[in-house]
């Protein structure tokens, strides 16, 4: 099974910086020479990563979209709208697991390489927040709209109004309620939120990040997955990251933007997600939590098409395509 596979960064194959140089150029002009210099490294583009095993199927429904040159920000909704449609993956969209009052409420946002961003929060009776989220970021003024008003717009938008409760996810609740002991379980069925980073064959990136939150959570309570900054940042000059995992341990360092922040830095994706979680792990200690309760996973990919991830605890799998990866899945590295 490749999920038990361990991850190897290939450090030293990928190359770094294309300058690309037309000669002529330097001599046609008759003002200053001005080279023809390619601003960013499309080596491995185009390419797509998602979080958990579900991140194979939703990688290749996403590689459709970029192998035919679309676009990512296409890629990334395309992608994950797999798992959010598929009833048996209990953690996203139809099927996933409700609030401790029986309800499904779905997290979810959206961004693209120019900044553009939309989300929604706390939404009910539909299948699939991402397009919720991308329709905030393309037909309002707004970034996010949560709860009702999220539903009424969704509605509004033509979505269907579905019952997102799947008796499976009933049952357990029901079981749940016995103890109603909230305790949130580690690496839950080996997948959780969908986070989905693609490039395109242009060299531009998005990303998704859809999630039915933690199970079993208060109603109104929303995690890290639809706040732009914490579940996902794109910035299509660095890179991009997304996040799963116990979302208010993510939010309190803004977690995917940390990433891309420290990538700004000169850090590696893999270094930028090592060091986010090790933070995590610092406010752990502070806040005298055990770390051993909590898992969370940070994947990340830079212009140059490297990859990163990096986990809390061991059992956080990842999915990636790209020319070099026809769609492999692999388990991050863990601190702990
Ligand atoms: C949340 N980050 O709602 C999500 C859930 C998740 O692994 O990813 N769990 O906090």
């Amino acid at each position: 099974m490749k999920s038990n596979r361990r991850h190897f960064i290939k450090k030293s194959s990928v190359l770094s910086g294309l300058l690309v140089v037309n000669p002529l150029a330097l001599f046609k002009s008759k003002s200053a020479p001005k080279p023809i210099i390619e601003t960013h490294n499309t080596l491995n583009a185009p390419m797509v990563i998602s979080t958990w095993n579900f991140g194979i199927e939703a990688n290749a429904a996403a590689w459709n979209v970029l192998s035919k040159q679309g676009f990512a920000l296409d890629a990334v909704e395309a992608g994950v709208r797999v798992p959010e449609g598929d009833p048996h993956e209990r953690s996203v969209g139809l099927g996933g697991r409700p609030d401790r009052d029986g309800c499904v409420t779905l997290d979810a946002c959206i961004m693209d390489e120019k900044g553009n961003i939309g989300a929604v929060a706390a939404l009910e009776h539909i299948v699939h927040p991402i397009s919720v989220a991308r329709a905030v970021m393309e037909k309002t003024p707004h970034v996010m709209l949560v709860g009702a008003g999220a539903l009424a717009f969704a509605l509004n938008e033509g979505f269907k109004k579905e019952t997102l409760l799947t008796a499976a996810s009933e049952q357990e609740w029901k079981e749940w309620l016995k103890t109603s002991h909230y305790q949130p379980a580690v690496n839950i069925e080996n997948h959780d939120t969908i986070g989905m980073l693609a490039m395109d064959s242009r060299g531009h990136l998005s990303g998704a990040c859809t999630t039915s939150g933690m199970a079993f959570k208060m109603h109104g309570r929303v995690g890290d997955s639809p706040i732009i900054g914490a579940g996902l940042y794109v910035d299509d000059d660095i890179g991009a990251a997304t996040a799963t995992g116990h979302g208010e341990e993510v939010i309190r360092i803004a977690g995917s933007h940390t990433v891309v922040e420290l990538m700004r830095q000169g850090k590696s994706p893999q270094q930028a997600c090592e060091e986010a979680v090790k933070r995590i792990f610092t406010f752990c200690k502070k806040r005298q939590k055990d770390p051993k309760s909590l898992q969370i996973g940070f994947i990340a990919i830079n212009k140059k098409g490297q990859h990163g991830a990096y986990a809390l605890q061991r059992g956080f799998t990842y999915a990636l395509y790209s020319n070099a990866h026809a769609n492999v899945l692999f388990e991050a590295t863990a601190l702990l």
